[in-house]
Formats: structure tokens, sequence, C-alpha cells
């Protein structure tokens, strides 16, 4: 009876186990083939692959049509006529983007459609098969030898659907409409300050399980305890009562339960006092392990609580200031989306020469190789949805696409210590409209995760000489956020450290936005806009200004490396680059690097 008891009030507490998405997580544990490599490509600004000449989609016909693309058809004698052909089609790499990957693309926004053909193994009653796509930028269709698998709109979340019933004995042809068209109800919408590269930019896997399978599982601290380790498993498949084990090795501990009619077990236990609990200077991981009688899956995580009590923010219970850097999802040497281990070892391995222990992953979630790099590494981790500047915040359609990709990260990255803070939104508009739009993301977001702090980017205003932050929005997050560019857009940098601020909140506090731009190897005076000179000023008066901005505990200057916007074009300067970085596009460091990695030095020595 008290274990009924204890399992509905942690039901109660988790209500976002029993998802109506069957997202697969854990997905680089499980038994898969990988279907990356080279994919053959049709690029289709008018969509005839789609539409007949009448603007019919071929779908709505009935019995279909070979002219349609995802019906990836060969004529069968030499008198039929097919105006298209997979085989014969160049190819581009998945995962990557297109646009740089050719010439042609580079400015491509629109249809176009990747396929690849893979063998399947003799169906086996007792396998389960999945298509798991790590992301598809922006709009994903998606058909499996002919058969629609589904569609999936936001182009940085994973998705993936069954295919057992679809796989053929032999050879399998596997078609995705990919489009990257920009639309004012998207999430993100027309206009960004960065490049809006199409394609299928992460990993799919074809993803094998038994018939009954852990879909997913949680293990992590739970809220307000140093010592109690809360967590699930979702089975799918399964029959109610059906046994899982949760083990901790390292910790000595192990748990059975039995699943309920949802297939869903809820753990709670104590961890052993020998618990180490996951940091930035010490990020231990532990090895998890669920066991069913059908399979074994495991996971690296570590345990850590996050909180804030007035002012401070406190991990494991100790304060914190959080010495961050805004990174991108891109590789400036390459060029291009950033999709590897490889590119985030680039970027990481940046952060913490600059003497960082926090990134901010802007502006939508960035792919899984950071978030468990970051964890290995012991970087504390900001992640955010595309709800940048104006979004069509009356629309209730782009209002559950934002709650789509929010979940779709939160359930992904929820065993990611590293990830302390979840952020709604970027520089937003208040308004009545926004706020409902935005109070209801941060609705969501704590129905999903009462552990994780929540935060947004704001802005700041002028009253009167005095830079005031009081969006109202603040009212409901754990961390005030806000971008400032004093010395860039505005306000002078002579007299900054002098600057008088008022922050309406007593909470935390992070500059999670402040920088100007530099051409690396521009060299001049100080007040010469685009040197490194400019840069490194603007960078050591901020510094002095943001020390006397009440209750700050961290920030994540904008940015670590150059990168591409089309809104950038100054000739001979920007060239199609964002030059904020403190990278350059060739992976050089300017100097405004050493400036901040002095101001991270002393700040480490002041919170050891
Ligand atoms: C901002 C935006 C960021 C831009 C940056 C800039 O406030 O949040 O996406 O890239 O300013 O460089 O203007």
């Amino acid at each position: 009876m008290r274990m009924r008891w204890a399992l509905g009030l942690w039901l109660a507490l988790w209500p976002w186990l029993v998802s109506a998405q069957a997202l697969l997580t854990h997905v680089d544990q499980r038994q898969s083939t990988s279907l990356d490599g080279d994919w053959h490509a049709i690029v289709d600004p008018y969509e005839t692959g789609y539409y007949n000449y009448r603007r019919q989609p071929y779908d709505a016909q009935p019995g279909g049509s070979t002219a349609a693309f995802y019906q990836d058809h060969h004529a069968q004698d030499k008198q039929e006529l097919v105006e298209y052909d997979f085989s014969a089609s160049p190819t581009l790499k998945v995962p990557g983007d297109w646009n740089t990957q050719s010439e042609r693309l580079f400015y491509y926004e629109g249809t176009l459609w990747l396929q690849r053909r893979f063998e399947a193994q003799a169906a086996d009653t007792q396998r389960r098969r999945f298509l798991h796509f790590g992301a598809v930028n922006h709009r994903a269709d998606v058909w499996l030898n002919g058969h629609k698998l589904g569609t999936h709109v936001g182009g940085f979340t994973p998705f993936n659907f069954e295919v057992t019933a679809l796989l053929r004995l032999g050879t399998n042809s596997l078609v995705v409409k990919v489009d990257n068209t920009r639309h004012a109800d998207a999430v993100p919408t027309l206009s960004t300050d960065w490049w809006n590269y199409g394609g299928i930019t992460r990993e799919v896997r074809l993803i094998d399980e038994p018939q009954v399978f852990v879909q997913d599982f949680a293990l992590q601290l739970k809220k307000g305890s140093l010592r109690t380790l809360a967590g699930f498993v979702q089975l799918s498949g399964a029959r109610p009562g059906e046994a899982v084990t949760l083990q901790v090795a390292e910790l000595g501990l192990s748990r059975s339960a039995v699943v309920n009619d949802a297939g869903l077990a809820a753990f709670e236990f104590e961890a052993p006092t020998t618990l180490q609990r996951w940091s930035p200077r010490s990020p231990r991981l532990y090895e998890v392990t669920v066991t069913t009688a059908h399979q074994s899956l495991r996971d690296r995580v570590g345990f850590r609580s996050i909180e804030v009590r007035g002012g401070e923010i406190l991990l494991n219970g100790e304060p914190q200031y959080l010495r961050g850097i805004s990174i991108h999802e891109e590789n400036p040497r390459r060029g291009g989306r950033a999709h590897s281990a490889a590119d985030a070892a680039q970027a990481l391995g940046w952060a913490l020469e600059l003497g960082c222990n926090f990134v901010r992953l802007a502006h939508y979630p960035h792919n899984e190789h950071m978030l468990r790099l970051a964890d290995q590494l012991g970087l504390m981790v900001w992640e955010e949805i595309p709800v940048y500047w104006t979004i069509a915040f009356d629309n209730p359609a782009t209002l559950a696409n934002a709650r789509q990709q929010l979940s779709e990260m939160m359930v992904r990255d929820r065993n990611r210590a590293s990830v302390v803070i979840w952020s709604v939104a970027n520089e937003t508009p208040p308004g009545a409209s926004r706020n409902a739009f935005l109070g209801e993301l941060v609705r969501h977001a704590r129905s999903l995760d009462d552990t994780r702090l929540l935060s947004a980017a704001l802005e700041t205003h002028d009253e009167q000489g005095v830079t005031v932050v009081d969006d109202s929005l603040g009212a409901q997050l754990d961390v005030v956020a806000f971008n400032q560019y004093r010395g860039w857009y505005g306000g002078s940098l002579h007299d900054a450290p002098q600057a008088r601020w008022a922050v309406r909140y007593d909470k935390p506090v992070i500059i999670s936005e402040f920088g100007g731009d530099a051409l690396q190897g521009l060299h001049g005076s100080r007040d010469e806009r685009w040197t490194e000179e400019y840069q490194e000023y603007l960078y050591q008066q901020n510094l002095r200004m943001i020390e006397r901005i009440p209750n700050v505990r961290g920030m994540s200057p904008w940015i670590l490396a150059d990168f591409r916007s089309p809104r950038r074009v100054l000739p001979g300067i920007q060239d199609g680059y964002n030059r904020k970085g403190l990278i350059s596009s060739q992976g050089l460091k300017k100097q405004a690097f050493f400036t901040l990695r002095e101001f991270y030095r002393g700040k480490q020595a002041q919170y050891r």
C-alpha cells in the first residue's frame, strides 16, 4: 500500500513520463546500423516531386503516382516516362548541411530530396526496428519503400518512426523531402542572425530493439536533495508487471520494480555516502544500467543538484560564478553546421582554454556530442530553443511547435548532468501575447523537469540614464538573464564602468550576451571599430561595468567563434560573417580572447 502511494506521488511529480511522443533516447547506446554516408540528392525548388502540374499533392490522388519522387521509381521498360532518377543524381554527405557541400547550394532555401538504399535482414518477428533522425532542418517528410512514415517540423531536435512492418528483406528505399524554407509562423521565424543550413544535419540510424524494450530512462538527484536518487524506466511493448532492474554498480546500488499499465516504473532510493557528485572540478560519471528480461541498456550519468537562493546559484549547495561563452553549432575552420564528436571537441576544447566552466549553446538545441562531452569535461550548459526575436506569438500552431521542440530537447537531454539551465527564448519583445506564449513554455518546462533552472535571454531599457532590467517574464524565471551590447550597438565604452544599472529582481543574474566585432588581424587604435584593439577594449570596459551590476553570477559573452550570417554583408570586414567571435573563422584567437581568459582566472580564484 505504501509502495503504491509512493508511486502515485512520484508520478504526480513526473507527469512528463507518460509523454505522447515515443522518442527513443540514449540512441548511441542502442544496437543500430548507421545510415550515414552518401545520399542521392535532387534539388526541387518547385516541388515537382510532390505536386502534379495542377499543384495537387501526389499522395492525395487515388493510387498515387510513380511521378512522386518518394516512389523512387525506375522505368520498367524503354517506353515508360520517368523524369527523375535518384541513382543517377549527385550525392551529398549525411550528416551534413547542403550549403557547404556544393557551391550551387550555398544560398539555397527550399525543397531538396535525399535518398538512400540500404539492405535489411530477414524479418525477425522477435525484433522491432526504428528509423531515428538526430535532426533535419527544417521540415522533414519521410517515406520508406514508398510509404509515408510521417513529418517532423523543427530543425534541431530528434525524431523517430517505427518501421517494423514496412522493412523489406533485401533492398529498402528511404526518401526524405527536406524543406528549409523560412516561414513567419515557424520557430525560428523569418529573420535570425545565423545561417539557415538545410539538410539532414545529424546522424541517421536504423535501431534494432526486442519486442519489449527500454524506450527511455532517467536517474538524477531529486529536487532539494544531495543524496536521494529519483528516476524512471519507460518500457515500450511491455505488459503490466514486467520487471526492470536499475543498477549503479559503482555505488553498489541495484533496485528492481515492475512496470504499470503505461509501461512505467519509478525508482527512488538513497545513494551511499560515497556518492561523488558531478561538478566542473570533478565531473564524475557513473554507469547506470537498466536490465529487463529482454535487454540491457547503459548510460554514463552524473549526479548533482542545481538551485538558486536569493542572488546565488548553488551547485551541490556551493555558490557558483558561471564563467561562460556562447557557442553556435558551426565549425569555423571547416565552415558549416557542426555535427561530429571532433567538432564538439574543438568547440569545447576552446571553451576550456578560455577558462570556462559554462557554455551557452545558442540559439537552438545542439547535437548530442556537445552535451555528452560537456558531461565528461565538467562544463555546465545552458540549452535553448529557437524562440528568437519576432516569433508569431499570437499563433497557437507556433506555440504548439515551440512546445514540441522544448519537449524534444528536454527528453533527449534530461540525463545530462551538464545541463543546468533550460532557456525558453532570446530577445523577445515584451507584451501580452509574448507573455502568454512564454508563460506557457515556462509552465510546460517546469512540468517536464522540476530539477533544473529556467531562464530566457531578455533585454534591457533605458530610464533617464539608468539601464533597467524589469521584463515581467523575469518573475517566472529562476535566473534573470539579459543581452546588452554597450559599446557596440549603443552606449559609450569610455564611461561604461560608471554606468548605472537597476535590476528589479532579487535573483541571480547572467549576462547572456555582450560583445563586438573584430576582424582577426586588423589592428588600429582602441577607438577604431572592427579592430582587435576595439574588441579588446570593449571587453575590458564591459567586464568592469558588469562587476558592478547587482547579483551577477555569470556570463556567456557573444561569442566563441565567428559564424556565418546572411545579415552581415560589409565587404572586406564581415563578408557574410558575424565577427563577434573571440576566435576567427580560420580558428585564430583574437586579443579579446586573452582579456576574457584573464578575467576568468580571477573569478576562478575568487570562487574556489
Ligand atoms: C544578439 C542576438 C545574437 C546576435 C547578436 C549580434 O543580441 O541574440 O543572435 O548574433 O546579438 O551579433 O548582433
